[in-house]
Parts: structure tokens; C-alpha cells; sequence
């Protein structure tokens, strides 16, 4: 263990001894004061078990450093009541335990989710008392740390030649398992668990090779997975670590470079990392600190959204905090070329306009969608929205007035924005005035929107507000009718038509997925860990229920993968 994670003993040694100090100190009744504040007592048990719910439950949102992100800044400068007794510092409220407690417990009305019902009374005053330290720093995970991590389970060479089992690959579910850390492997025909695997904690996103063969997962703990489909079940056949908090990878998709390399995009360590796409072999690591789009030096810049361009050989690597979109050219890795485009902060997740040329990502704490030209490798357009723009991968269909749009659903605002995206049919040079405008915003019941999703074969848009506190919202999904979209969107009440028990707490309805034929809408009613949860699948003509699949191993389901969707980017 020692040999294969060095600089992660010395974090936890690093950790141990400053616990342990700071209880010295304690015990001898003294106060740890700073120009600040002053620190809350605590011991170091508490010390290591605030560490872990931070790292586990916040640090996606707030960052390790705790600079704020998706969500509020929380240094001590400000969640340390002052010194002096004082409240205010530069005109900001300070916070201090009590305050801290109650907004941990109940959220906020900036999207922040109440942990009054996942932590404990005494695991919420131990983080209101933890998140007044100064953060704690992870080590850092270099090339080697990869190498160290990695295992080949299976070599290329006995892997089978071809397909050894008679599933419909291309319509297979890669379902998250999120809080199990385990993915399903659901047959789309059948509608059977074909398989559950072990994957990352918290695992995060699948996607495809470009052959539809291969899953790769990743998990919050920088665990990368990948997955065979044609084994006679699917088989783990190698797995790495490239840092410790992660949540994208891709591999190169250009033709001539299928699979030959991924790429990984890490929060923790900031920077992104370039292995073989069939083994995993790591290859390159590269650091995204640095200045942001304002001049200023970031220590934690996290990689957001990456996907694969059709056009070049090239992958869109969206960093969060800095608000930079790089384009990283995969062709030469030893001679690495990076196009560093100024967008805005900060950036998150993104899908393709309908031509694949254009990368269209949000830019959620600047209430705008910034959408990169692939082909030019120039920045096409930076498009204000309404607040907190969340689009997954977003939407693309044909609007009878303003022609080719893309789709965003918004955390912050109850409406899905339609953005008009250029095209080269002559047919549709009308529309060419409305580019990179909002359209039309579709009026949704309420705020708190992850996902949209629609399909070349559908007339339906497919929303979920999984963040909006109130439970006839949580539970359900509202579908628009694009031949008419001056219809409000009819609701559907998933967990109604689950026919499960209902439960005291809320159950998420999120990320609609289509299969591939786009004629089903798969949606997951995300319960609590102990809960029973399901994925619900619609018929997208008739909206009536088709199948639930429920069963006791199916916990915590969220994201689902459609292969041949995924594979080909179909949204
Ligand atoms: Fe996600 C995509 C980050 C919380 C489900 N999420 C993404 C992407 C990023 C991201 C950067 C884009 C990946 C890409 O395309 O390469 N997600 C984050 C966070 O930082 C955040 C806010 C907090 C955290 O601690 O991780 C977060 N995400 C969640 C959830 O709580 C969700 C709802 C449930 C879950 O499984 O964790 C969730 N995120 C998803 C899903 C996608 C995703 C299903 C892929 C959408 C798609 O259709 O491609």
C-alpha cells in the first residue's frame, strides 16, 4: 500500500499529526485564533471523520481548497465568526457553527440540497465545525502514482475476438449504481440485469468506444473502468487511478485514432490525463492550474465536460474554474499542442450542437452557454441565459420558426432555453439571424432541472427537475410536444407510476435516456441508499408505462448510457 501510494501515506501522516497537534492544543483549553476568527474545538477523531464527509459529500460542489465552485466559497475568512465577536467582514455576513448547522441541514435557495435527511445531527455540527479549519490539501498524483495504480486484468491478446454473447450491444444501459459505487449493465430488449459490476465510488459517467465495445466509467475516487461487452458477461479487463476526485473521460474518436488513446479529466489533482484507450496504460499527465478568464492565478482549476471531436483529432477539454476551453490535438502527444480559448466561468457540462461542429457548454456561475467552433477552433459564441444553465448533453431538434436549436434545461430558473445553432443547408439560411440567440423559453413548474433529452426519431423533449424541493416536482418528469410548443408540458408522475411503496424522503427522478430505437424514454426514480428504487420506462408516443425494473440490488440508479446513443452522440 505504502509502495503504491506514497504521497497518499504522507497526506494521511500530514493529517494524523495536525489532528493530533490541534488536539494538544485543544486539550490544553487553548483556542485556535487567527486574525479571522476562531476556530471551533475538535478532536481529531471528529478532524478525520469531517475530512471524509467533505471530500465524499461537498468537495464536488465547493472544491478541495474550498474556493467555491457550483457552490459558495468556504474558507474560514468567512465561515469563522470573527474574532472580536463581529459578524460582518467586507460587508459579508460571517457565519459560525449555529448558522453553518442550520444551512447544512436545510440548503439554501442558491440549489444547495438539504443533508438534514443523508448526515446525522452530530455528523452536521461536526462539518459546520470542520468547514471553519483551514482545508485541508490532498497530495498531488503524478505519472507514476498512474503506472502504480494501474492493472491490466486482462490483456488485449486474451480478450475474445469476437462477440461472445448474443445481446443487442448497441441498445445496453450502462446504468450508474451511484451510491454502491457499481454499475448495471441493463439489456435494453429484454429489459434484464444482464450484469453489476464494481466500479469507482460515486461512480459518475460511462461512455463508449468509438467501436461500442468498451464502457468506460469513472468513478469520484479517480477510478477509471473499463469494461468489455464481449465476454460471454461483461468483464472488468482493466482499471486506473489518476488522481483522487474525478468525473469525465473520453477516448479519441477521429478516424485513424479510434481507441487508441483516453483521456481523463480530474478534480483532485487539477489536471488530465492521456492513457492507452484498450489497456489504460497511463501516458501522459497535464496540469490545468493557471490564470483565469479575469487574470488571476487559480490553484484548483477542475476539468469539467471533455468530449471527442468528429473533425479532428482533437478532444474539447472544458476547465472549470479558469472558464478556458482547451482543444488538445491527441496526434502528437509526445508534442502536445493545446488551443487555450477564453470563455467563461464556470464551465460544467455541455453536449453537440446537430452538425457535431459546435460544443456548446455551461458557463453556470455566469448564467451563459458558451459554444466553441471545432472546426475553426475559435470561440463561436458566448449566449446569456437564464440562471444556472445545466444541460447533461443537451437537446438538438428542428423548431418550425427558428430552425435548428439546442436545448438547455437550468438549476436556477424555471424555464428550458432554446438556442438557435447554425447550419449549412441552404434551406435553413432564414434562420441564420437567430444564431446563437435564446428563441423561445419553454415555461417549466419550477426550478431545479439537470436534464433534457430528446431524439432524431422523437417529437417529444423529456424534462426532469430532480433539484426542486417540492416532492410533485422531484417525483416527476414534464414532457413537451415539439409540434406545438406553446403547450405546457404534460407531467408525468413517476413515482406514482412505479407502483412502489412511497417513501419519506424525496425520490429524484433524473436523466432521461432514450434506446436506440428512440421510441422508449428510460428514467430513474433515485431513492435513498436504503430505499427501493427503479427505472421507469415510458413509451414516448403513448407516455404510458411500458417497464419497471425494480430489484433489491438496484440502488441509488441516476445516469444511464445508451450505447448506441452514447457511442454516437444522439441527443
Ligand atoms: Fe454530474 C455529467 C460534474 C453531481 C449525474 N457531471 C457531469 C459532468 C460533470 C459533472 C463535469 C460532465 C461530464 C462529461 O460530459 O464529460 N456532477 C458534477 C459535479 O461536480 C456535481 C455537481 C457535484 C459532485 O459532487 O459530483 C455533480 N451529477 C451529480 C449528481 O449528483 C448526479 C445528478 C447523480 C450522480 O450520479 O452523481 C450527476 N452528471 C450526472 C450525469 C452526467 C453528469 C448522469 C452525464 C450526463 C449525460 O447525459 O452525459
Amino acid at each position: 500500500m505504502s509502495k503504491r501510494y506514497p504521497s497518499r501515506l504522507v497526506w494521511s501522516m500530514v493529517s494524523t499529526i495536525s489532528a493530533a497537534v490541534g488536539t494538544m492544543l485543544l486539550a490544553a483549553g487553548a483556542h485556535a485564533q487567527t486574525a479571522a476568527g476562531t476556530t471551533p474545538e475538535m478532536t481529531a477523531a471528529e478532524i478525520e471523520q469531517g475530512k471524509k464527509i467533505y471530500f465524499e459529500r461537498c468537495a464536488g460542489c465547493h472544491g478541495v481548497l474550498r474556493k467555491g465552485a457550483t457552490g459558495k466559497n468556504l474558507e474560514p475568512h468567512w465561515t469563522r465568526k470573527a474574532a472580536d465577536g463581529t459578524t460582518t467582514e467586507g460587508g459579508m455576513l460571517r457565519l459560525g457553527t449555529a448558522r453553518l448547522e442550520k444551512i447544512i441541514a436545510l440548503g439554501t435557495e442558491g440549489g444547495m440540497v438539504n443533508y438534514d435527511d443523508i448526515l446525522t445531527k452530530e455528523e452536521i455540527n461536526i462539518m459546520a465545525r470542520y468547514i471553519q479549519r483551514t482545508p485541508d490539501v490532498p497530495p498531488e498524483f503524478s505519472l507514476k502514482d498512474m503506472e502504480a495504480s494501474w492493472k491490466l486484468l486482462v490483456p488485449v491478446a486474451e480478450r475474445p475476438k469476437r462477440q461472445m454473447n448474443k445481446i443487442n450491444l448497441k441498445n445496453v444501459f450502462a446504468t450508474t449504481l451511484r451510491d454502491t459505487g457499481k454499475l448495471a449493465l441493463i439489456d435494453g430488449d429484454t429489459k434484464q440485469i444482464w450484469e453489476i459490476l464494481d466500479t469507482g465510488y460515486a461512480v459518475h459517467i460511462s461512455r463508449l468506444s468509438a467501436s461500442g465495445r468498451y464502457v468506460y466509467t469513472v468513478g469520484r475516487d479517480g477510478l477509471v473502468t473499463l469494461i468489455d461487452l464481449w465476454f460471454e458477461k461483461p468483464k472488468t479487463v482493466a482499471t486506473i487511478r489518476m488522481g483522487s476526485d474525478a468525473r469525465s473521460v473520453d477516448t479519441s474518436k477521429f478516424k485513424g485514432f479510434e481507441d487508441k488513446y483516453l483521456i481523463g479529466g480530474s478534480y483532485w489533482p487539477p489536471q488530465y490525463s492521456i492513457m492507452e484507450g484498450e489497456t489504460l496504460k497511463p501516458l501522459k499527465v497535464v496540469s490545468t492550474r493557471g490564470i483565469t478568464v479575469d487574470g488571476e492565478y487559480h490553484p484548483e482549476p477542475r476539468v469539467a465536460s471533455i468530449v471527442s471531436s468528429h473533425i479532428k483529432p482533437e478532444w474539447v477539454v472544458n476547465i472549470k474554474e479558469t472558464g478556458m476551453i482547451l482543444l488538445v490535438d491527441y496526434s502528437d502527444i509526445k508534442n502536445l499542442k493545446v488551443t487555450t480559448i477564453d470563455s467563461a466561468k464556470f464551465l460544467h457540462d455541455g453536449g453537440w450542437d446537430i452538425t457535431k461542429r459546435y460544443f456548446l457548454v455551461a458557463a453556470n456561475a455566469s448564467h451563459k452557454i458558451a459554444a466553441v467552433d471545432t472546426k475553426t477552433g475559435k470561440l463561436a459564441a458566448l449566449v446569456d441565459t437564464k440562471k444556472i444553465p445545466h444541460p447533461g448533453r443537451g437537446a438538438n431538434f428542428f423548431h418550425p420558426q427558428f430552425g435548428p436549436v439546442w436545448a438547455t434545461g437550468h438549476l436556477g430558473d424555471p424555464v428550458v432555453s432554446l438556442i438557435s445553432t447554425p447550419s449549412d443547408k441552404p434551406a435553413h439560411a432564414k434562420f441564420k439571424q437567430h444564431n446563437w440567440k435564446v428563441v423561445q423559453e419553454l415555461k417549466m413548474p419550477g426550478a431545479g432541472n439537470l436534464f433534457v433529452k430528446t431524439h432524431p426519431k422523437s417529437k417529444n423533449l423529456w424534462a426532469d427537475l430532480p433539484m426542486n424541493p417540492e416532492r410533485e416536482h422531484t417525483e416527476s418528469v414534464y414532457v413537451f410536444d415539439l409540434t406545438d410548443l406553446s403547450k405546457p408540458p404534460k407531467k408525468l408522475d413517476v413515482a406514482k407510476d412505479s407502483g412502489l411503496p412511497e417513501t419519506k424522503a424525496l425520490r429524484r427522478v433524473t436523466h432521461p435516456e432514450y434506446n436506440m430505437a428512440g421510441d422508449e424514454v428510460w428514467l430513474s426514480l433515485w431513492g435513498g441508499k436504503t430505499d427501493r428504487s427503479a427505472i421507469v420506462i415510458y413509451d414516448d408516443k403513448t407516455l404510458k408505462v411500458k417497464k419497471v425494473i425494480t430489484d433489491p440490488n438496484m440502488i441509488t440508479p441516476t445516469g444511464k448510457f445508451n450505447v448506441y446513443n452514447t457511442q454516437f452522440d444522439i441527443y
